[in-house]
């Protein structure tokens, strides 16, 4: 039995500068720690992040109402008990908040704990925490994921006038995952280059997520650049291209204000069809606000073939949101993201029922993120298939390529890069360790 000795929790700073859940763990033999992202477009169905608001400190952004949470509340009840069951710790957390969506305790304050202890019992069965999330997803195989890389930023993220949130690249022909990070960098710095010689230096600062703001004003402006970009580093065979809408964020009304235009459900579904026919675009993520499943799924039916259309405030990684979307066909893929949910086991439980129901996989960082590179083993763990975590820039971005690059290394050839299959990732027979999978 691997008895947790010690749990609790201290306020750090995130990569925008914000306070964010932090928490130790510790047992006889280990001691681990695990920290919380947060974000900027948040779906109103996301699980509750708890901030101390009438606070004069961090202006109401602290997050000492959480730190004490863990430190009262979680860890007196979880203290002695064995960090491997993973699952009844999680569970005796939501009972201990008993709301819908974790406003009690805080979703913050509850991850921050489920990602601990994820950590302390990997460490306890002296397993990577990628082979551990691979157990408690019951797979047998391995597979790195395809990154998709957030080379412009718009919307939320950025001070420009792009309303699209983020301009994705997508190395789909990369060979591996180290060739696939070489690919997506090295096109980085063309885009750079095309910025500047267009805008001024001025218009190569970076976003929240590393990617460049240059000032455009419209969705093919982004879209035109990348192209010249993926030109001149002759990456035309290897490189797709995704966007992350964020749609909600543009919905005013009951119109898309877009482009300068104010479009109806339909006239935004023919605009993505005709964006989707121009340039090779394989991914669309929130293509409509957060609650506007009809035309989800009017898009699905219209472009799902071919193009992967991805539910991030839609589904936010719960399980009920997912089973609606099933149900009315709204999306063929599932954005994931820990902390929509706020449990290592809520959202394995989510990227299970996705891929039960054939909808692609991709796990996600969030626009405020840490250090913290535990995505990069849930993705190989969960045989996600797809990552998205920003651009080839800013450490708490390459935090998680960086880790993807060393668990490569050491599966060497017992994995598989999930490539031109990425959309089908639940089809890829990939070895674990030396057991050949069916
Ligand atoms: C998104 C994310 C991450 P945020 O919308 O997919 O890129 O942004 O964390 O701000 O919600
Ligand atoms: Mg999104």
């Amino acid at each position: 039995m691997a008895k947790i000795e010690l749990l609790r929790a201290r306020e750090i700073l995130d990569s925008r500068g914000n306070p964010t859940v932090e928490v130790e763990i510790s047992t006889k033999h280990c001691k681990e720690r695990a920290m919380v992202p947060s974000g900027a477009s948040t779906g109103t169905h996301e699980a509750w992040e708890l901030r101390d608001g009438d606070d004069k400190r961090f202006k109401g952004k602290g997050v000492l109402k959480a730190v004490k949470n863990v430190n009262e509340i979680i860890a007196p009840k979880l203290m002695g008990m064995d960090c491997v069951n993973q699952k009844e710790l999680d569970k005796l957390m939501i009972d201990l908040d008993g709301t819908e969506n974790k406003a009690k305790l805080g979703a913050n304050a509850i991850l921050g704990v489920s990602m601990a202890v994820a950590r302390a019992a990997a460490a306890e069965n002296e397993l990577e925490l990628y082979e551990h999330l691979a157990d408690l997803s019951d797979n047998m195989t391995y597979v790195l994921p395809v990154p998709s890389m957030n080379v412009i930023n718009g919307g939320m993220h950025a001070g420009n006038k792009l309303n699209i949130q983020e301009f994705m690249i997508l190395p789909v022909g990369a060979d591996n995952f180290k060739h696939a990070t070489q690919i997506c960098s090295e096109l980085y710095g063309e885009l750079k280059t095309i910025i500047k010689d267009a805008y001024g230096k001025d218009a190569i600062n970076v976003g929240d997520e590393g990617g460049f703001a240059p000032p455009l004003a419209k969705t093919e402006d982004a879209l035109d650049l990348l192209m010249k970009a993926i030109k001149k580093s002759g990456y035309e065979n290897e490189v797709k291209l995704g966007m992350d809408c964020a749609a909600s964020e543009f919905y005013k009304n009951g119109k898309y204000e877009i482009d300068g235009a104010k479009l109806d459900g339909i006239k935004l579904v023919e605009k993505y069809t005709r964006l989707v026919k121009k340039y090779p675009i394989i991914s669309i993520e929130d293509p409509f606000a957060e609650d506007d499943f009809k035309n989800f799924s009017i898009l699905t039916r219209e472009i799902g073939e071919s193009v992967q259309i991805v539910g991030d405030d839609l589904l936010v990684t719960n399980v009920k949101r997912i089973n609606m979307a099933i149900r009315e066909k709204a999306a063929n893929a599932l954005l994931l993201k820990v902390n929509q949910i706020g449990t290592v086991t809520e959202a394995i439980a989510a990227a299970k029922l996705s891929m039960k129901n054939k909808m692609g996989v991709m796990v996600s960082h969030r626009s405020g993120e840490t250090e913290d590179s535990f995505i990069a083993d849930l993705a190989v763990g969960l045989k996600a298939g797809q990552i998205k975590s920003g651009a080839p820039c800013r450490s708490e971005r390459t935090a998680k390529y960086n880790r993807l690059i060393r668990i490569e290394e050491e599966l060497e050839k017992n994995c598989r890069y999930a490539g031109s299959e990425f959309r089908q990732p639940w089809l890829i027979k990939v070895q674990k360790k030396n057991i050949i999978s069916d």
